[in-house]
């Protein structure tokens, strides 16, 4: 433990991810690989979903990113003798971070009902097999079909026809673990799902307010799109129990000032507020504005809005004590804050999971809807909201129709093209599906990536849940945690990442991404496939579906496999705002997505308006004696993968299993920094959570608050702890105790 960094990126930066990219790769490798990221001929970072924006450097990646290459292009392999010399017992034994250092996966792999290890199989023995479990099932809604976000809208496309014409909507994705609130919330106020921001907006942004976010870590090239927002006159506010090194300073490795001197301060005003208190937070500024003569945009709020009445009559009756148990901030912060809000005309809120993992995070994000609407900042330029997503295709996933609720509309044009009915009740989320498999209700899962056991909450229950399936599979680039924990019988299915070249029948293939802003663009990978047997992600849903579905299925699946072309002619006839695709997407920066309240101040609600909400504000209630822990990402880590131990900004060094806590709490609980404590959730439904042999760091965090990673401190979220309406796992705010212990 060391102390905590005061700025973010710079040289230390730049060494750390070309040493890990090294290490994985070689320097050849590194450098034909890395100078082809985000670059127009190249492909799309597998990192994050933040943009690229026109005007591209050479370089046009950050840490993080590297990182995620690298350990996707790493030179290491794990072959069929990896399997034989470790049975899944063994590999049940490892850290995350042992199975991803072992390398990319190579062949299809079996592991039979009661075997001990993986065996090899074949590529059309595995559809066989999925197909005939598939089959058996007494009815569709008994497979799921999971989705994590860094799969193409090819292929993404084509899965969610596969599991609606074998019969089910059963499509979880991480997305509703990540940023369903804001989905939820922003459809229903504003009509749109997404955020309503293009670069630009930030760039033009009198305000930008960035809550609930760390992107230093996690969206690193977002600093330098504040930089230069800055540079243009623009004032940021940060909202955030923790200091984080990059909001503090940002020392942009693209500039020679940023390179050697002390870097851009970024935050000009930081609010470090409790967990969970933004729904108050917002309110307060929301009350203070409804009384600050001429603060309103008037003329916005009566031709645009609905509900702004009785929003107005909640808002104003905002306690003062309330808000300051909610937030603990000092009022004269609040204050400060308002002044600023009054000088912009155009203010830009964003955001990430500080602000849609909370039991109320819908009605929290629909307060920061609220209070754009106040002074007319959707459909401004550099004004709007901005859900800043995670994976880097999860925004396009949800787009092609990933997802358990579809909308009808969406599924009509389906039926029209495909001439097939869709199943129309909606289907299980993450949190349902773990029910459903524990209760015997699903019996096969399919998981398209990502790692669902480990990234799911309450580690224990989801995994005695997916012991309980007949069958699980996996389409993988690395080995993980859910190839460890299985149903009865599994399969690990080894796909392409993004890197390597996809060459199929009718030639070489590109696929489609969509980023945080809405914008849609080609990734072509260009190195040597990890081994000559992996089938790329779309080949593999279209020889499942055939296999499965057989000559009841009128889709020319081989057709799409040979030319992902023809997909894209499909999605455009189905998918608004698609309309000449494989045109559109040839342009070197793609094309954006039309979002009608950005575009028009169109607001396609059930009002036809922009809708104000006045929800009771809440705020998580925490017993005396207890703290409440946020379960977040270190600097080292991609969500389940690990690619280190050290989280360098936050001054920790090889080790994962630490909980950040104030200095004064800690002593009130009686422990020392460094000492060892066991993490204990309550949530009063008489199982046991318990997290043992952290280590106490003091910290700076808000009073009363502690955080510790993520995935190891899933074992403390409760499966039923979920936001309302979203039904996101709230994963900012667990009540825990803490009690000495030992190291484990
Ligand atoms: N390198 C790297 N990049 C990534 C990822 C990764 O794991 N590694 N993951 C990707 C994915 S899928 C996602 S969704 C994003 C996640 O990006 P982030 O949302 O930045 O990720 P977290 O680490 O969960 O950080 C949450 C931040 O919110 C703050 N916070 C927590 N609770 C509250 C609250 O109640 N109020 C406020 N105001 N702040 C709060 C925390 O202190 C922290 O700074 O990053 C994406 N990019
Ligand atoms: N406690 C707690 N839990 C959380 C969160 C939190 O903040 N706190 N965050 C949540 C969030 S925001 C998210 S998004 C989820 C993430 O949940 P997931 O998306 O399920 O998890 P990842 O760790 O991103 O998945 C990593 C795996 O994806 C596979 N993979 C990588 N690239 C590819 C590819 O190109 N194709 C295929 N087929 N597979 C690939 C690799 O095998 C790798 O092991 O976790 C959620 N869980
Ligand atoms: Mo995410």
């Amino acid at each position: 433990m060391g102390a905590p960094a005061q700025a973010a990126a710079g040289l230390p930066a730049v060494g750390h991810s070309l040493r890990m990219a090294r290490q994985q790769m070689g320097v050849r490798r590194t450098a034909l690989t890395l100078l082809r990221v985000n670059q127009k001929d190249g492909f799309d970072c597998p990192g994050c979903a933040w943009p690229e924006g026109d005007q591209r450097h050479t370089a046009e990646f950050c840490e993080n990113g590297a990182k995620a290459v690298a350990e996707e292009a790493t030179t290491r392999r794990v072959t069929r003798a990896f399997f034989a010399s470790h049975s899944v017992a063994d590999l049940a034994e490892r850290s995350g971070y042992w199975l991803g250092q072992q390398g990319r996966l190579t062949e299809p792999m079996y592991l039979p009902e009661g075997g001990e290890r993986y065996e090899p199989i074949g590529w059309e023995a595995a559809f066989d097999l999925i197909a005939e479990e598939l089959r058996a099932l007494s009815s569709p809604d008994e497979a799921v079909f999971y989705t994590s976000g860094r799969t193409g809208n090819e292929a993404a496309f084509l899965y969610q026809l596969f599991a609606r014409e074998f019969g089910t909507n059963n499509l979880p994705d991480c997305s509703n673990m990540c940023h369903e609130s804001s989905g939820s919330a922003l459809t229903e106020t504003l009509g749109v799902g997404k955020g309503s921001v293009l670069l630009e907006d930030l760039y033009k942004a009198d305000l930008i307010i960035v809550a609930g976010q760390n992107p230093g870590t996690n969206h690193p090239r977002m600093l330098s799109a504040l930089e230069k927002a800055k540079a243009g006159g623009a004032k940021i506010i940060t909202v955030n129990p923790l200091p984080e090194a990059g909001m503090e300073r940002f020392k942009n490795p693209q500039t020679p000032k940023g390179l050697a001197a002390g870097g851009t301060p970024l935050t000009d005003l930081f609010l470090q507020i409790r967990l969970g208190g933004d729904q108050a937070l917002f309110r307060a500024l929301n009350r203070m504005l409804l009384e600050r003569e001429g603060a309103l945009d008037e003329q916005f709020v009566a031709e645009y809005t609905h509900g702004f009445e009785e929003f107005a009559k909640a808002a104003r009756a905002t306690d003062r004590d309330e808000t300051a148990a909610a937030t603990g901030l000092e009022h004269a912060e609040i204050e400060r804050a308002l002044e600023m809000v009054l000088a912009s005309r155009r203010t830009v809120v964003c955001w990430a999971m500080g602000l849609t993992q909370h039991k109320h995070s819908v009605p929290t994000i629909r307060e920061v809807v609220n209070f754009l609407l106040l002074r007319g900042n959707i459909g401004r330029p550099g004004a709007g909201v901005c859900p800043v997503r995670g994976h880097s295709n999860v925004q396009g996933d949800r787009t092609m129709g990933i997802f358990e609720r579809p909308a009808p509309a969406f599924l009509d044009a389906l039926e029209q093209e495909f001439g097939f009915a869709p199943p129309r009740e909606h289907g299980l989320d993450v949190v349902r599906a773990i029910r459903a498999m524990r209760d015997g209700q699903a019996k096969v899962f399919v998981a398209m990536g990502g790692n669902f056991v480990a990234a799911s909450p309450d580690t224990e229950v989801t995994e005695d849940a997916m012991r309980q399936a007949r069958l699980t599979v996996h389409v993988s680039t690395k080995l993980n945690r859910s190839h460890c924990v299985t149903g009865a019988r599994a399969l690990i299915l080894p796909t392409l990442g993004r890197t390597e070249r996809d060459t199929q029948r009718g030639g070489d293939q590109y696929v489609t991404v969509e980023d945080s802003m809405g914008m849609v663009h080609a990734s072509r990978g260009r190195l040597a496939p990890a081994s000559p047997q992996l089938l790329s992600e779309p080949a593999i849903v279209a020889r499942l579906a055939r296999a499965t579905l057989g000559a009841g299925s009128a889709t020319p699946w081989e057709e799409f496999e040979g030319d992902y072309g023809l997909i894209r002619d499909r999605i455009s006839r189905v998918i608004p705002g698609f309309e000449d695709f494989n045109a559109r997407v040839a342009r070197p920066s793609g094309f954006a997505l039309p979002h009608a309240p950005r575009d028009e101040r169109r607001f396609p609600t059930a009002t036809g308006k922009a809708n104000f909400t006045a929800a009771p504000v809440e705020y998580p209630r925490v017993p005396k004696g207890r703290l409440l822990l946020q379960t977040l990402r270190s600097h080292d880590q991609y969500n389940t993968t690990v690619y280190g131990l050290d989280d360098r900004y936050r001054g920790i060094k090889n080790g994962r299993r630490v909980v950040l806590v104030r200095t004064e709490d800690a002593e009130t609980l009686g422990l020392a920094d460094g000492a060892y404590a066991d993490l204990r959730s309550e949530w009063g439904d008489g199982r046991e959570r318990v997290a043992r042999g952290f280590r106490v760091v003091h910290y700076p965090t808000a009073p009363g608050c502690a955080a510790a990673y993520y995935p190891e401190t899933n074992v403390l979220v409760p499966l039923d702890a979920t936001a309302d309406v979203s039904n996101t796992p709230a994963s900012k705010s667990v009540v825990i105790s803490l009690t000495p212990s030992t190291a484990e």
